[in-house]
């Protein structure tokens, strides 16, 4: 072979010409990959699991408890890096004022709104005698924002701006009415009404009771139609649409105080937890009825929801 002839020879893989050879080389190697890439994709529900089970390992956290202060401080401590708002306020309730605290966790975005993604982190007042630890009410969801923060925080997002709020007094001091319950997310959206920051939210999303190994989240029927309908794609995207509005109900939640200011919002909500709901409010809510795939299923879903949102 002469020297020139030397340069330019290819390894034959017989009988396909170089260039196919090399194709089919790349081709072979993307396939190879392709799974990999797809797996790398998916939220990290175990690190969300991890999370909830060391708030859950705080104890009970009802208003006014030494373990409401241990999960504020827990919070605290956890974003002390991060841009957070201490919202702090005296609730009004049946059994006199009480101290609460919403955190507000903001991750900026080069576009001009914002995308709030919310939970309640309190644990039950009334079931204080039970010890009860809410690992699906309340733990689940702070892991799983926890854990969404962690692939939002060191750069400055493409779109919105996102908000990871962690609402105090969700639930009823003594029983559910509409000035018994919610104190945390009424609080914020008056003073966002007050201030005019109501007026940038795009979209509000609430996570509820989603930790639930047994997911089988509900369409809630007052929540706005067109985010209902981009989660519900979100869902579908992943291949996820079994979990997904398979059943409706009408649930009073912190997203109404949102809906009914105008912002769209939505409650993501199972509210189907155990055998004829038998978790719910009960000692039996405890870490072993939670599973790091329905965190997955969630966090998938919420940073889909997120991208579609931007892209609308
Ligand atoms: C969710 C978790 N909720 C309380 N803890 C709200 C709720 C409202 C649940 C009404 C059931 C009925
Ligand atoms: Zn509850």
């Amino acid at each position: 072979m002469s020297p020139l002839a030397m340069r330019n020879w290819v390894p034959q893989v017989w009988p396909l010409r170089p260039g196919k050879a090399r194709n089919l080389t790349l081709l072979f190697f993307l396939l190879l990959l392709a799974p990999l890439t797809l797996c790398a994709q998916h939220f990290n529900g175990d690190k969300a699991l991890n999370y909830a089970r060391e708030f859950v390992a705080i104890g009970p956290r009802w208003p006014t408890s030494p373990g409401h202060l241990k999960a504020e401080q827990f919070l605290r401590d956890h974003f002390k890096h991060d841009n957070v708002e201490e919202d702090t306020f005296t609730a009004n309730t049946p059994i006199g004022p009480v101290a609460m605290r919403n955190f507000i966790v903001r991750f900026p975005g080069k576009k001009d709104g914002v995308i709030v993604l919310s939970t309640h982190y309190e644990t039950n007042y009334p079931l204080r005698t039970i010890n009860f630890v809410g690992a699906n009410d309340g733990a689940s969801t702070t892991g799983l924002l926890m854990a969404i923060a962690d692939q939002l925080r060191g750069k400055t997002l493409d779109g919105y701006s996102i908000w990871l709020v962690f609402f105090d007094g969700e639930e009823a001091i003594q029983t559910w009415s509409a000035s018994d319950s919610t104190y945390g997310s009424r609080h914020l959206a008056a003073k966002c009404g007050r201030d005019g920051t109501l007026g940038k939210i795009k979209a509000f999303m609430l996570a509820d009771m989603i930790g639930d190994k047994d997911l089988d989240i509900e369409r809630e029927t007052r929540s706005t139609g067109w985010l209902v309908d981009l989660v519900r794609q979100a869902a579908h995207k992943y291949g996820y649409d079994r979990y997904f509005f398979q059943t409706e109900e009408a649930v009073e939640d912190d997203h109404l105080a949102f809906l009914d200011r105008g912002v769209p919002s939505i409650d993501v909500i199972d509210l189907d937890y155990g055998p004829n709901n038998s978790y719910h409010h009960t000692a039996q809510d405890t870490l072993d009825k939670v599973s790091a795939h329905s965190l997955t299923i969630d966090g998938d879903v919420f940073l889909e929801t997120i991208k579609e949102i931007n892209q609308r």
